[in-house]
């Protein structure tokens, strides 16, 4: 009898634990301590791809560069390492932003992407025109963009561990391919493969990125993936493609999404999401009358959002062995480039941290997993 009662007790007792081993393990697993204090970003994902955030120098200070050391360790110049900004003209170079950025990375252990080489937007006139203000020929155009790609990615060597090389060469009209911009009127698509191959001699150890957006678009991926594959074959070191991913809480599906890491990496390259934001309108949702209210953070877009956010990063875990980067643009929703794009003064609520720096829902549905 007194056998049987205390095989009972042990018996209640290893339920008992049973219980709290689960309560336990599923505490361990969720990542909020809490005390709704985040560990950051970057402590979370440790395990899976460094996280960062796009800035300008004015964000080096104050409050966004507390958050910044906290949250992140990889950071992207938004503006100051493209050509316009970094070369505004022939033989002048304008560093002391970019080395301002850079400078804060490196004492503070953070990666820095470097953003972007060759693009058809921020370029300085300069760079297509010749001295008589006519366009200038392909062979001085090839010239200039060796010499610009030669000088930047040297002065970052060995800080910048990955370039965006060529940016947004790709047109968005379906029965187009190349968008027509002037380094391809002047230059063919070759300028594509030099751009490589230049800041491939400038910095062998560099990983070098082509970066684009809608690329969960079917046609355009479609396009970007062709692209790609006739560079690989003809042997041009592109290793990897950054998916900008400047979302919305409409678009795109989850599928595209996954599509296109999946395609891409079949490539054998690897994939950054490198421009993260996710808008709260839809694309057509361009307002041109505003009144009071129109612009505030919904509850119904906040859910969306949660959403979008939550579906992602676990798309981006499951993935980790071809995703080797998650960038944001820019660091809050204190000031985001969509405050005035494409809509002028409509502001919109797309990253993780609200206008005072806070977490977010969505941040903790990113982090809880
Ligand atoms: O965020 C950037 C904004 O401050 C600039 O005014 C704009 C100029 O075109 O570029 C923005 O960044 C773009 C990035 O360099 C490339 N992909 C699209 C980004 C948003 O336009």
């Amino acid at each position: 009898m007194r056998y049987y009662i205390l095989k009972n007790v042990l018996r209640q007792m290893r339920f008992v634990l049973l219980l709290i081993l689960i309560a336990t393990t599923g505490c361990k697993k969720k990542n909020d301590d809490n005390t709704g204090q985040s560990k950051g970003l970057k402590v979370y994902y440790s395990d899976f791809f460094p996280v960062g955030a796009s800035v300008g120098s004015s964000n080096l200070t104050g409050d966004e560069s507390i958050l910044l050391i906290k949250e992140f360790n990889s950071i992207t110049a938004e503006n100051a390492m493209k050509p316009g900004p970094i070369h505004p003209s022939e033989n002048n170079y304008y560093w002391t932003d970019a080395d301002k950025i850079v400078d804060f990375a490196v004492a503070n252990g953070m990666k820095i992407r470097g953003h972007t080489l060759c693009w058809h937007s921020q370029t300085a006139a300069w760079m297509f025109l010749d001295a008589t203000g006519g366009t200038v020929t392909k062979d001085v155009l090839l010239q200039r963009l060796k010499d610009h790609i030669k000088t930047v990615v040297s002065r970052y060597k060995g800080k910048v561990y990955a370039w965006d090389v060529v940016n947004e060469a790709i047109d968005d009209d379906n029965s187009k391919i190349y968008r027509e911009s002037s380094w391809y009127n002047i230059c063919g698509e070759e300028y594509i493969a030099k751009a490589f191959q230049w800041a491939h001699e400038a910095d062998p150890d560099a990983l070098l990125f082509y970066n684009d957006y809608n690329t969960e678009s079917a046609s355009k991926r479609d396009k970007i993936y062709n692209m790609l594959k006739k560079l690989l074959d003809a042997g041009i070191p592109v290793h990897g493609i950054g998916l900008q991913g400047h979302w919305s809480i409409y678009w795109p599906s989850e599928t595209d999404i996954l599509s296109s890491i999946s395609k891409f990496s079949s490539l054998g390259i690897k994939v950054q999401i490198t421009e993260l934001d996710v808008s709260v309108y839809s694309s057509s949702a361009n307002f041109s009358v505003r009144t009071p209210g129109d612009d505030t953070f919904t509850s119904d877009m906040e859910q969306k959002q949660i959403n979008f956010y939550k579906a992602i990063f676990r798309d981006f875990r499951t993935n980790k062995n071809v995703i080797n980067g998650v960038t944001f643009w820019n660091i809050s929703d204190r000031h985001s480039w969509l405050d005035n794009f494409p809509v002028a003064n409509r502001k919109n609520y797309p990253l993780l941290f609200d206008k005072d720096l806070k977490p977010k829902k969505a941040y903790w549905e990113v982090v809880n997993f």
